[in-house]
C-alpha cells in the first residue's frame, strides 16, 4: 500500500492529467504550470507515441516536470517506466496490463501510489490482489490519444465494476472532456484522467478550470 490515505487517493484523481511532449501545443512545462493553475490535482508523465523522447531526454524532461509538480504539491506519477519513477523518487507509477506484473511494480514501488488499467473484473481483482492503489477505466468515449487503445466500453463498465464489489479508487479515462466528465462521475468513478482535453487546448488553464468545475 501506499503511504496516501484512500481518501487522499480519491480526492487526488478528481482531475487527474496525463502528459508527455508529443501531446503538447506549447512548451511541456508551460502546459503542465497553466494546468496546474487551472486546477488539476494529480499529474501523470506518460512520454509515448511518435516523436517521444527517449532516454537521458525524456528523464531531463521528468525531472523538468516533476520540479513544477512538486512546486505547486501536486503528486507526480509515472506511466510505465517504473526504473524512471524510482529514480526520480515519483510519487507514484502506473502500468497498463501490457505492462510490468503489477505485482512486481509494487515491490519495486515500495510506498509509491500504485495505479493499474484494468478492463475486466477479473483484471481489477487481480490488479488489487498485487497493491493497486487506484484503477484505471477506459476508454469511455473514443480517443484520439492512444493508438492500441481497446474497444470504447462506456460508462457501463465503471457501474458494472462498482455492481461487482470494486470499491477502491476508480478513474475514467479516454476522450473526456468538460462536457462528460460530470457523467463520468456520476456513473461511480472517483475521478477523471484526461490528455487532449487540456494539453491540446488553445487556453490550457481555461480548459484545466473548466473541467474542475464539471467534477467539482
Ligand atoms: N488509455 C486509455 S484511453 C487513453 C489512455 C492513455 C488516452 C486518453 O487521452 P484523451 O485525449 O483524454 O482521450
Ligand atoms: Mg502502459
Amino acid at each position: 500500500m501506499t503511504k496516501f490515505q484512500r481518501n487522499e487517493i480519491e480526492e487526488l484523481l478528481q482531475l487527474y492529467f496525463i502528459m508527455g511532449s508529443t501531446n503538447c501545443k506549447k512548451d511541456p512545462e508551460y502546459v503542465l504550470q497553466q494546468a496546474i493553475e487551472g486546477g488539476i490535482t494529480l499529474f501523470q508523465f506518460r512520454e509515448k507515441g511518435p516523436g517521444a523522447l527517449e532516454g537521458r531526454e525524456k528523464a531531463r524532461l521528468a525531472q523538468k516536470l516533476f520540479r513544477v509538480c512538486k512546486d505547486a504539491g501536486i503528486p507526480f506519477i509515472v506511466n510505465d517506466d517504473v526504473g524512471l519513477a524510482v529514480e526520480l523518487d515519483a510519487d507514484g507509477i502506473h502500468v497498463g496490463q501490457e505492462d510490468l506484473a503489477a505485482n512486481f511494480v509494487r515491490e519495486r514501488a515500495g510506498d509509491k501510489i500504485l495505479g493499474v488499467s484494468a478492463h475486466t473484473i477479473e483484471e481489477a481483482n487481480k490488479a488489487i490482489r498485487d497493491g493497486a492503489d487506484y484503477l484505471g477505466l477506459g476508454p469511455i468515449y473514443p480517443t484520439i490519444s492512444k493508438d492500441d487503445a481497446r474497444a470504447v466500453s462506456g460508462l457501463a463498465i465503471i457501474d458494472n465494476f462498482r455492481k461487482n464489489g470494486i470499491t477502491i479508487p476508480i478513474v475514467g479515462i479516454g476522450g473526456i472532456t468538460a462536457a462528460n466528465a460530470r457523467d463520468v462521475i456520476q456513473a461511480g468513478a472517483n475521478g477523471v484522467s484526461l490528455i487532449s482535453a487540456i494539453a491540446a487546448a488553445d487556453d490550457v488553464k481555461k480548459a484545466s478550470s473548466e473541467l474542475k468545475r464539471a467534477v467539482m
